[in-house]
């Protein structure tokens, strides 16, 4: 059976802090039928794609912070985008703020697939940026503060005829965490994120960002034999250039397609699963060539 189809990053632009969730539903959803009219059967968005990057503010009241949070899934304002995905047999990858039951909070993506069943859940893992108010800092960067560590591992789920994982973000950057999904046989990894362009505490490398994202996206695909869906939310938002550049890559490691623009933009592609074995199979054959017993200190906890 061919493992052919087509995947969508759906890039999203800035999102006001005054946005409101219906509004923001309504860009996706325009994003989401344009991806399924051009053959999508899985659209990938960006980490907490329902509002503004809230981590850039300290909050005082917890009220104030509570609202950027979804208390179900799907909830009001998100069920439209499971209908569509029913509607057009098509799957998505959603990043938001899960406050959960008890009250804990996590940065969360749900995979959805064909038949708009949640069939996949994670929570962000490497939470980067400072527990405590900075005010030297021209933003904020609270996930710290607002979020505790993930506490699925990195699962990875059966889906669209493969093996589909998922990372959020600041997760991208770190190797044993693509590692961990690889020793599974990932097939396909979603990515959302929000990168400022701007890293306070080294800003000689502003520059880098962008060369950076795809350093990481790559290496993570090539090394790992997977394919990757990585999608930025970007633009402005509230006075903070965040970088773009969504973009799907093969498991070689070529860029195959990707986003051009800092605002609501798709970039697609046509994927083989089957690719995967190129790699796989040959460079990276874990079973053949991976020396585990001499990888201890990767694993040893301080
Ligand atoms: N949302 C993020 O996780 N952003 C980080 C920034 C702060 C470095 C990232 O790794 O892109």
């Amino acid at each position: 059976m061919s493992r052919k189809f087509v995947v969508a990053a759906a890039q999203l632009g800035p999102i006001a802090r005054n946005e409101s969730r219906d509004r923001v539903i309504s860009r996706l959803l325009a994003l989401f039928h344009r991806a399924a009219a051009c053959g999508a059967r899985l659209v990938v968005f960006p980490e907490l794609a329902l509002t503004t990057f809230f981590p850039r503010w300290y909050f005082e009241r917890e009220e104030e912070l509570l609202a950027f949070f979804e208390r179900s899934m799907p909830d009001t304002a998100t069920r439209p985008l499971f209908e569509a995905a029913a509607a057009r047999s098509c799957g998505f990858y959603l990043g938001y703020a899960e406050l959960t039951p008890e009250g804990r909070r996590f940065n969360t993506a749900i995979l959805v697939d064909e038949r708009a069943r949640i069939i996949g859940k994670y929570r962000k893992v490497h939470l980067p940026g400072h527990r405590e108010h900075e005010p030297w800092r021209p933003f904020q960067h609270l996930e710290k503060r607002y979020f505790e560590p993930g506490d699925l591992g990195f699962p990875v789920f059966e889906a669209f005829g493969g093996k589909v994982g998922m990372l959020i973000c600041n997760d991208r950057r770190w190797p044993e965490a693509w590692r961990v999904l690889g020793l599974q046989g990932v097939e396909l990894v979603a990515v959302g994120y929000n990168t400022p362009q701007h890293y306070p505490p080294v800003p000689q490398h502003d520059h880098l960002q962008n060369f950076h994202n795809h350093l990481v996206l790559q290496a993570g695909a090539y090394q790992n034999g997977t394919w990757v869906v990585a999608t930025a939310k970007c633009g402005v938002e509230e006075g903070c250039l965040l970088i773009g550049q969504s973009c799907i890559v093969a498991p070689t490691g070529e860029i195959v397609a990707m986003c051009t623009t800092l605002d609501d933009e798709l970039a697609l592609a046509e994927i083989d699963l089957d690719r995967t074995k190129e790699i796989k199979n040959h460079i990276f054959d874990f079973a053949l060539h991976r020396r585990p017993e001499c990888y201890g200190p990767i694993c040893a906890i301080p």
